[in-house]
């Protein structure tokens, strides 16, 4: 596939009709939080990147956004300090590094609806509006089939080996052994998107649970030890016959997101990859099947209850246990209510090897290039400067904003969170939603009786099947 590049005409008329609201980076001048570095014992990760200097050229900025939702943003670019932990240190890191390489950051955001279509503009017409692209994952790979993602090899500068480089998407994010998408500290609703489960520490208290961080460390917190903890005890609370959230204490809620979050979680899968990276279909195997059960057997257990209202119900000491992803935690920490913690998602049993966690492909922001970049070397300059600025300040913000409780610092949670974003998974079957089937497994368990999964991957199979053939062709000429 070959792509002129886009003219500098072109990029201007792109800049005045699109570019609606780019707004300048602040002065360094300003009093910035300081930059927090780890313990002296530690080795200081900096990138390698050269010294240079930009001569006050703009770094564009495209960010999706979903109308109504409040998930995203401020971790890319804040207009102003405002005393926002996280949003002062995206402010303090994008004037650090405005300042060092003389940059200046310009930010627009685009409906994740358009995104797409602006996306293919930019690409047909080489105009080169944008440098670095955030697209809310569920729609990058219809931008990365339509050939108009950069692949990341072009990007000379980003050093994917690095620990602010999502090591564990890495392998996720491959498609024929090429890179289009990554995930870095630089964003923070990526982490906020990974599931993980709450407890209530005041319930786990007065039931007598065992320390929950120490199974966790020992390798023995699973599902099937979940399901032993959650009915083991009368949630009757009132004792009128029925298990209502409001006046009861239920074992464990969720939405139908725990299906996904528990099957993954506990080593399951819809794809694997074959011997040149190509995405494969692997849903009907025993193990699969096994740990599918499972997850309906919690769900159809008395002490499960489906509610939305996660933040409330834990703290408010109507359940013991709750599927979260980690924005909930954040959230919740700045609610009233009992002491929670934080912990992986359960594995299937003890013989697995890691925590595997969710990683929300709905809410979470992968970055890219436009394939008709003119200048790629200054995009992943910048890309890496990002990533690597991000490493301690602002992750170090959210870090102390998800775990400060009302009297102390959670640090068990901190060794929690670490373990959960350590090996974060997704499977392209959910990503490109092959065939509808991931979706169908999700739901099931909620609102119908149906448990047969054989028959139900029997009706699915070959629309999958044909889902795949047909990503995998399109990548095959798009490689
Ligand atoms: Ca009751």
């Amino acid at each position: 596939m070959k792509k002129t590049p886009a003219s500098a005409l072109c990029l201007l008329l792109m800049i005045l009709t699109v570019v609606s609201c780019a707004k300048p980076a602040a002065g360094p001048e300003e009093t910035l939080p300081p930059e927090t570095k780890p313990e002296e014992t530690e080795k200081l990760i900096t990138s390698d990147l050269p010294d240079m200097k930009f001569d006050g050229r703009t770094f564009d900025i495209a960010h999706w956004y979903v109308n109504g939702w409040t998930i995203h943003g401020t971790d890319l670019y804040v207009e102003e300090q405002t005393g926002d932990p996280i949003g002062d240190a995206v402010y303090a890191r994008n004037a650090r590094i405005a300042e060092q390489y003389d940059v200046v950051f310009e930010y627009e955001e685009l409906d994740h609806a358009d995104f797409v279509g602006k996306i293919r503009v930019a690409a047909t017409t080489n105009d080169d509006p944008f440098d670095l692209l955030c697209i809310r994952m569920a729609d990058t790979t219809n931008i990365m089939m339509e050939g108009n993602l950069l692949e990341y090899g072009n990007l000379t500068y980003v050093d994917l080996d690095k620990p602010y480089w999502d090591q564990s998407v890495k392998e996720c994010f491959s498609f024929g052994g090429n890179t289009f998408m990554m995930t870095s500290d630089t964003t923070i609703n990526d982490k906020n998107g990974t599931s993980g489960v709450a407890f209530n520490k005041v319930l786990a208290r007065d039931l007598m649970l065992p320390d929950l961080y120490k199974e966790v460390r020992d390798g023995t917190w699973t599902q099937e030890e979940l399901l032993r903890l959650i009915s083991g005890y009368d949630a009757d609370k009132n004792g009128d016959g029925e298990l209502k959230i409001e006046d009861d204490v239920l074992g464990m809620v969720g939405q139908s997101d725990v299906v996904m979050s528990f099957f993954m979680g506990g080593g399951g899968h819809f794809t694997s990859r074959d011997a040149a990276d190509y995405p494969v279909l692997d849903f009907n195997t025993e193990d699969n099947i096994d740990v599918l059960y499972l997850v309906f057997d919690l769900i159809d257990d008395e002490h499960f209850l489906a509610t939305s209202n996660i933040d409330e119900t834990i703290l408010g000491g109507h359940s013991i246990f709750s599927w979260i992803r980690i924005e909930n935690v954040v959230r919740m920490r700045g609610m009233e209510g009992d002491d929670f913690g934080v912990l992986p998602t359960p594995k299937y049993n003890e013989y697995q090897e890691d925590y595997l966690s969710l990683l929300s492909v709905h809410g979470s922001t992968a970055q890219a290039a436009l394939y008709t970049e003119t200048d790629p070397e200054f995009v992943s300059f910048m890309m890496e400067a990002l990533a690597a600025g991000s490493h301690y300040g602002v992750q170090s913000a959210y870090y102390d904003v998800t775990l400060k409780t009302k009297s102390a610092r959670d640090d068990e949670s901190q060794e929690m969170l670490d373990i959960i974003f350590s090996h974060r998974v997704l499977d392209i079957a959910d990503l490109c939603n092959f065939g509808t089937f991931t979706g169908y497994v999700m739901g099931m368990p909620f609102g119908s009786d149906d448990r047969n999964i054989a028959s139900a991957y029997a009706k699915y199979e070959s629309k999958m099947q044909a889902d795949i053939d047909k990503f995998c062709e399109k990548l095959d000429k798009m490689l």
